[in-house]
Formats: C-alpha cells, sequence, structure tokens
C-alpha cells in the first residue's frame, strides 16, 4: 500500500459522525467499537453512545467535534466529511455517475457501445478487435470505466478522460487477464492468472511492484472481488470441476482463505458482487434463469428467479445503491433486464444479438 495513498483516505472519525449526526458539539460518554478502520488526522475527538463502525477507509478533514447516538457504519467510504464515496463495485461505469451502465462490445469491428446512465446518451468507440479479451475497468482513478482489452500479453487501455490509449506488456498470451484494485488505491491494477502454474501476477498502481500469488489450478476461473470488504480485491477462484461439485476458494486479504462447495460444473460463472449489500463480495452463478447467491456474511445461500435459459448474466449496481443488481442480456430480443434493488425491474432494448454484454466481461 502506497503511504501517500493510504493517507490521502485517512478520515477523522469525527468527520463520519459529523456527516452522521450534523452534530457540531463535543460530547462523550458511552460504548463504541472500531474494527478494521483507518482513521487518523485532523483535530477534535469524537465519542457518544453506542455505535460501531466496521472496515471504513475515509479522509482527513478537518472541523470540530461530532458525536452520535446508536448508529452502525460497515464498510463506508467517505471523503471530505460530506458525500459518501461509493465503494468500487460499481463496475462498468463509464459516465462516473455511480452507476453501471448498459454497455455491449460488438465483436466484428471490436466497438465498444455504452448508453449512459446519467442523461441516456450513447457513446461508442471503435477499440481493439473481436478476438481480444475484454478488461474494462478504472485504472486511471477518475471514477470512470476505461475500455480497454487484452491481446496476447499486453494490455491496451483507453482513458476515459481524453479517450487517448496507451498500452504495456503484462503477462503472456496464454495467462488470463483478471484486473482489479489489489493494492485498494482505488484504481484497477492489471493483472494475470496463469493457469500452467495456478500463479497470478499483479501490477500493482501505486507503486508499479509486482505481486505473485500462487493461488488456484489449471482449468480454474479467477473471480477476484472485495469479499472481505477491506477495499482490497482479493484472489479468488471458480472451480467448476471440483471433487464435490463446483468450489470457490477465496484468499481474502483480512480474513485469509476460505473454500466453499456450491453449484454444478454446468454453471454459469457470474463475477463476484455484493448483492446484499453489507459492503462485501458474495459469490454468486447463474443456472438457466435461477440467480444463486452464497452469502459471504454468513455463508448461507439463498437463489431467485430473474432472467431465462439462454440469458447471459450481466449483474451490476444499476441504479447505484451500491447493491450489486441481477442483471441478463437476451440476445433473442437484444433486451437488458435488470433487477435494480431499489428501482424495480427495468427492461430496455440495446446492443445486437451478437453482442457481448459488457458488465459480463471478466467471465472466462
Ligand atoms: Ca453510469
Ligand atoms: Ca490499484
Ligand atoms: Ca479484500
Ligand atoms: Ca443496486
Amino acid at each position: 500500500m502506497n503511504r501517500t495513498t493510504r493517507l490521502d483516505r485517512i478520515v477523522l472519525l469525527s468527520a463520519i459522525l459529523l456527516a452522521l449526526t450534523g452534530l457540531t458539539f463535543a460530547q462523550s460518554g458511552g460504548n463504541f467499537s472500531i474494527t478494521k478502520s483507518v482513521i487518523a488526522g485532523g483535530g477534535g475527538s469524537a465519542s457518544g453512545g453506542n455505535f460501531s463502525v466496521n472496515g471504513t477507509i475515509g479522509q482527513a478533514v478537518a472541523g470540530g467535534p461530532s458525536t452520535g447516538g446508536s448508529f452502525s457504519l460497515q464498510s463506508g467510504f467517505w471523503s471530505g466529511g460530506s458525500s459518501p464515496v461509493t465503494q468500487n463495485i460499481a463496475l462498468f461505469d463509464f459516465d462516473g455517475d455511480g452507476k453501471s451502465d448498459l454497455s455491449t462490445f460488438k465483436p466484428g469491428p471490436g466497438e465498444w457501445w455504452y448508453l449512459r446512465s446519467s442523461d441516456g446518451g450513447n457513446r461508442a468507440f471503435q477499440f481493439g478487435l473481436g478476438t481480444d479479451v475484454l478488461v474494462p475497468a478504472d485504472y486511471t482513478g477518475d471514477g470512470k470505466t476505461d475500455n480497454a482489452f487484452y491481446r496476447n500479453g499486453e494490455w491496451f487501455i483507453q482513458r476515459s478522460s481524453d479517450f487517448s490509449f496507451y498500452s504495456f506488456p503484462f503477462g503472456t498470451a496464454t495467462d488470463v487477464p483478471a484486473p482489479g484494485d489489489y493494492d485498494g488505491d482505488g484504481k484497477a491494477d492489471a493483472a494475470v492468472f496463469r493457469p500452467s502454474t495456478g500463479v497470478w501476477f499483479v501490477q500493482r498502481s501505486s507503486d508499479g511492484g509486482v505481486i505473485v500469488e500462487a493461488f488456484g489450478a489449471n482449468g480454474d476461473r479467477p473471480v477476484p472481488a472485495d469479499y472481505d470488504g477491506d477495499g482490497i480485491d482479493d484472489f479468488a477462484i471458480h472451480r467448476p470441476g471440483g471433487q464435490s461439485g463446483a468450489e470457490w476458494w477465496l484468499k481474502r486479504s483480512s480474513l485469509g482463505v476460505i473454500a466453499a462447495t456450491f453449484g454444478l460444473p454446468t454453471d454459469k460463472t457470474v463475477q463476484g458482487g455484493d448483492y446484499t449489500g453489507d459492503g462485501k463480495a458474495d459469490v454468486a452463478f447463474f443456472r438457466n434463469g435461477t440467480w444463486f447467491v452464497l452469502r459471504t456474511s454468513d455463508f448461507s445461500f439463498y437463489s431467485f428467479p430473474f432472467g431465462a435459459t439462454g440469458d447471459i448474466p450481466a449483474p451490476g449496481d444499476y441504479d447505484g445503491d451500491g447493491t450489486t443488481d441481477a442483471a441478463v442480456f437476451r440476445p433473442s430480443d437484444t433486451n437488458w433486464y435488470v433487477q435494480r434493488s431499489t428501482a424495480g425491474v427495468l427492461i430496455q432494448q440495446f446492443g445486437a444479438a451478437t453482442d457481448r454484454p459488457v458488465p459480463n466481461a471478466y467471465v472466462r
């Protein structure tokens, strides 16, 4: 972790309390606990009744002491003591409004198409070829997803800021790209999983250093996400043909390794996402129109029908509330069906039958 970056995110607890309570005078007393938090800097103190802060990273702000009654803040990201900064789970957000955008990749010419959630406008870019591997993510850290692809060990990234592109080598032709934010600095890192050896290689965006991590085996599918909610993406694999069924192995950056048997070899891998809204990504797969979610809070599971056989799962946070929404793209009618956690079901035509939904890009 880059220290400067870490410091940039440090928060004064009082800023959190101030934002939550609006109180501007000092109080004291009561019981509260803070775990997995980064809190420092600034002046003033905070205290209060019963409250807990869990997994929070924020930014130092000047201001007076503040306090609160009974409340709980879990895995929040705060900046400037005012509006919360959403955790980086709203992937595929090309216009940076915190909501995933309906988006497709046309394989023939290599075109990226998206429908801006902010104003409903279309954009399209020719970038890459149909044979390239899609790796869209926010590499530059401006809060907008960058179009990106991987070709034979070379990364090509089109900056969302000015749509210029850059490229660099990292990996080999047979590696499986698995970008994520493995150093927790808010920028996606180039990363690959090497099936032949089960070793991951990550190029940290914070300092350019390389992480080498043995986790997984040939045939595994990388599903990195932040499963323990500490702001750092975790190495993780889906092993469809495990000994007792489909296996999921998570190397959580704060909580250690855990494995679960969940699903059948024929189930469709879904990228990890926070379906329960507790700030921790959950394990999920799609089976013929039914979603199965394994809660990482207690490793119980639930399932629900959404979509149909033949649909392509394309989950994201389409309403921007921080909770991952089940979504599918249906090639037969080119409609998107999105089960928004706060805004109801969205049905919208976007794309062509041969397009690939971009929010499905990480499923290899
Ligand atoms: Ca958006
Ligand atoms: Ca990073
Ligand atoms: Ca983590
Ligand atoms: Ca949502």
